[in-house]
């Protein structure tokens, strides 16, 4: 692997811009230069094994994606990228690292779900890789194995106030397991949706034969985030745990967070690209047909998409901005139209949940740096910087400075990039929710540890580059 110089880029970090050249010695950043400094020039360029020009273009620590679903069993069937497909469109989208989700059931042991996620894992990704851990089923045994997690690298842990019967945790299991994360420094992330209540809103759409997919989004109405966010905050401080909010969609609900942080409680959310972007007035629009047909599918998350007109979208790049939410992850969940989301015709309720975005979540949010909404070093610390701090990677990443990792994307503001199934995306997917997404900006190089994965030749990585990270806690905790 050698030497590596990126040399004539702005370097951009949480803390701001420098014109600075970056010297990668292994797996690691050696040094970042000022630009003029007199240990460089042309002896050091001369000198390096390879040096990568980056004259016009910005120099970002790689993404991190802290919320992927590879192989997520859903609705009888399974998330359509493995692990070695979905980690390599990662690195065509300049992400570096993401944090998968391990999961266990009710009846099932945590440790059989971790190991057999790792057995998925190992050999066949093309970028760094953790997990968090789905509980979904609390019980003393759980309870037992999460009071384990973190010495494994696993220092956070999910569970779901929604889908009963499957991954839902009523108040009493959310409290127990909450406890055992204030005593071992375990973050909760929280799907906060009513899920009880959601199930019976849908049961009588279905029964008033109000079966297209734009009802799964009016069966998941924004009251029902909004209770559950505020019930997991004030669970969360009865019991002293720090929380972080998965996927947040409804304005309500990013209200709640920013109250409970007003207020000095230990509270984060994240959003995705598709609450900033697409709303419940396309997926009514798609086709043309009545409520927009089956089409609407492709649009089907939970949290579900919302309505552009009550202002939600406008309201989750407000709170980027002024950080009430922390952090973008895509909740990358992918599913084919055939044999996945048509499970669902005819009832929306079997349709799996979930939208693929993992090559797009950086050019999707340079998008806000384009419109001005975002400044250059805010992007990348909600893709980056914060994700690396929130779920105990920082300094190894999320940050270009010696120490280190190599993990390096040089991307070019000059660039453009077409996103969708026509114009080719590496997910394992039969369309994109993003088709016709034109973009400013694109990904030209990226380097995970030090070495050249993905270049303009298009992806020169292999299948198992990528190694498992062994994560600390969270930065945030207190
Ligand atoms: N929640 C997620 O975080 N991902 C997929 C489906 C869901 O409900
Ligand atoms: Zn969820
Ligand atoms: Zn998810």
């Amino acid at each position: 692997m050698g030497t590596t110089l990126i040399t004539g880029g702005t370097v951009v970090n949480a803390t701001g811009t420098a014109e600075a050249d970056i010297l990668i010695d292994g797996e690691r950043i050696v040094a970042v230069l000022a630009r003029g400094s007199r240990l460089l020039g042309a002896d050091l360029a001369s000198s390096v094994d390879t040096v990568l020009d980056a004259t016009g273009k910005y120099v970002i620590p790689g993404g991190i994606d802290a919320h992927t679903h590879m192989q997520l069993p859903f609705g009888g069937t399974n998330a359509s990228d493995t692990f070695e497909t979905g980690t390599r469109a990662a690195a065509w989208g300049g992400t570096t690292t993401i944090v998968d989700f391990a999961v266990q059931r009710t009846s099932e042991r945590v440790q059989d779900g971790l190991a057999a996620w790792h057995e998925l894992a190992a050999g066949n990704c093309a970028v760094d890789y953790g997990f968090h851990q789905i509980v979904g089923g609390v019980d003393d045994d759980s309870l037992a194995a999460l009071r384990g997690l973190a010495d494994e690298g696993i220092s956070s842990y999910k569970l779901f106030m929604a889908y009963p019967g499957v991954f839902y945790s009523d108040d009493a299991q959310i409290v127990k397991a909450m406890q055992v994360a204030a005593d071992t420094g375990l973050l909760t992330m929280m799907h906060a949706e009513n899920g009880p209540a959601i199930d019976v809103l849908a049961a009588q759409l279905v029964e008033q034969g109000k079966t297209d997919p734009y009802f799964h989004g009016i069966a998941r109405a924004w009251q029902l985030e909004e209770e559950a966010t505020h019930r997991a905050i004030m669970l969360a401080d009865v019991t002293g745990a720090p929380l972080y909010v998965v996927h947040v969609s409804a304005k309500q609900a990013v209200a709640q967070i920013a109250t409970a942080r007003d207020a000095g409680r230990n509270v984060f959310g994240e959003t995705c690209p598709q609450y900033l972007y697409l709303s419940l007035e396309e997926q009514l629009g798609a086709s043309g047909a009545e409520w927009g047909g089956f089409e609407g599918a492709k649009w089907v998350c939970s949290t579900p998409l919302r309505s552009r007109a009550e202002g939600h979208q406008d309201s989750m790049w407000q709170a980027l901005r002024t950080n009430d939410l922390q952090m973008v992850s895509t909740d990358h969940c992918p599913f084919c139209m055939k044999d996945q989301k048509e499970l669902g015709r005819g009832d929306f309720r079997a349709i799996p949940n979930g939208i693929g975005s993992i090559e797009h979540r950086m050019d999707l949010m340079y998008q806000g740096v384009v419109t001005g909404g975002l400044t250059l070093p805010r992007w990348v610390e909600l893709t980056a910087t914060t994700p690396a701090r929130m779920f105990g990677m920082y300094g190894t990443k999320g940050v270009l400075q010696p120490g280190a990792d190599g993990d390096v994307v040089i991307y070019d503001p000059a660039g453009h990039t077409s996103i969708g199934v026509d114009a080719t995306h590496h997910m394992n997917m039969d369309h994109s929710a993003w088709e016709g997404f034109e973009i400013d900006g694109h990904v030209d190089v990226v380097l995970s540890r030090g070495r050249v994965i993905k270049d303009a030749s298009g992806y020169v990585g292999r299948k198992g580059d990528g190694r498992f990270v062994k994560r600390g806690l969270s930065q945030y905790l207190v």
